[in-house]
């Protein structure tokens, strides 16, 4: 197996692309499918400033060390979610990235971690706020990040928020969308959503990178991360979505990427075009009464955002570990 590039003995196959690459071809390929979607989506410009939401898991941190190589201002910002021995030590792995790869970068920006405590700060974690309010932990959770997420670049004074989401997960995330005919998260269902109505530019510039190619990466640059699934992820239909996506690439390489870009190319614009226009689409928002971000409001009628809604209930109630919460689930 020769690499595409320079014929040297390669390290990698990329099936989709029918090509393979030696280990300094690929970190350059890497680099270059990002900068050639963030073009291509408009996702920022040198100078931007950029927050990059970082997890400990693969995509997040290679995302930002592209980034970083590419010579991109980016801060990577660091959730505790309180997942018991998961969370403690995918933040383990975000501190020793930060401090191993960004912190001694010889770069005009101190590019530097931000961390937010879901206990310190608001003195509740996910699977205690799942138990509390009888919601899915991924959706206490996912709710949480978002807010959270949103606020840091809004008070930080970010041009845009980037996540990991890679090839993998995009796909899924349409999969999942068309099979239940979602038709206003295909809307919104794409790889960069402007700033609007108080809510930042949000960005996924991994999206035509699998997760093979990630850990691939991570693998060749001596990034160390948080290798175990989510406990929490278990019955996720995210993750069943992916392993039926994975049968199909199997069968027919590139059949993912087709499916993603020809959605984005085919029929996103119809989507957004036919979209319900929801309170949450502009004028109806108000700032919540108690942390001023934008919100449709609460059932009750109080301009009161659902992150406050779930932190309010959550906080202060006695926690509950991902054990306890899992077998209650059951
Ligand atoms: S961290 Fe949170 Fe994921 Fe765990 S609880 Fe679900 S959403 S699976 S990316
Ligand atoms: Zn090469
Ligand atoms: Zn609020």
């Amino acid at each position: 197996m020769k690499c595409r590039v320079c014929r040297e003995s390669a390290v990698i196959d990329i099936r989709r692309h029918n090509a393979n690459f030696c280990a300094d071809h690929f970190l350059r390929y890497c680099r270059d499918q990002v900068e050639r979607t963030m073009k291509e989506f408009s996702m920022a410009t040198p100078g931007d400033r950029v927050l990059v939401a970082v997890s400990g898991g693969k995509d997040s941190l290679a995302l930002w060390d592209i980034l970083l190589e590419l010579g991109y201002e980016a801060d990577g910002l660091y959730i505790g979610l309180g997942i018991g021995d998961y969370s403690d030590v995918s933040g383990n792995y975000v501190r020793d990235f930060t401090s191993s790869f960004v912190a001694n970068r010889e770069s005009e920006h101190a590019n530097s971690l931000i961390e937010i405590g879901l206990r310190d700060s608001y003195d509740y974690d996910v699977p205690t706020a799942a138990d509390v309010t009888g919601r899915a932990p991924c959706s206490a959770c996912g709710l949480s990040k978002r807010h959270l997420f949103d606020r840091a670049a809004h008070d930080g004074g970010y041009d845009v928020l980037m996540t990991g989401h890679n090839l993998d997960d995009e796909a899924a995330v349409l999969y999942g969308n068309v099979m239940r005919w979602q038709v206003d998260y295909l809307a919104r269902q794409r790889p960069m959503l402007p700033a609007e109505n108080g809510f930042p530019k949000k960005a996924k510039p991994l999206v035509r990178l699998s997760e093979r190619e990630t850990a691939a990466y991570c693998v060749l640059r001596g990034i160390d991360y948080q290798v175990e699934e989510c406990p929490m992820a278990a019955g996720n239909r995210h993750l069943e979505y992916k392993h039926a996506l994975a049968a199909s690439e199997e069968a027919s390489p590139g059949m993912k990427q087709a499916f993603y870009f020809g959605y984005l190319r085919e029929a996103a614009d119809l989507f957004e075009q036919s979209a319900v226009r929801t309170p949450d689409d502009g004028p109806g928002l108000v700032p919540c009464e108690s942390c001023g971000s934008p919100t449709s409001g609460d059932p009750n009628g109080q301009p009161r955002c659902a992150f406050c809604r779930l932190s309010q209930r959550a906080a202060g109630a006695d926690p509950v570990p991902v054990e306890l919460l899992k077998t209650k689930r059951r």
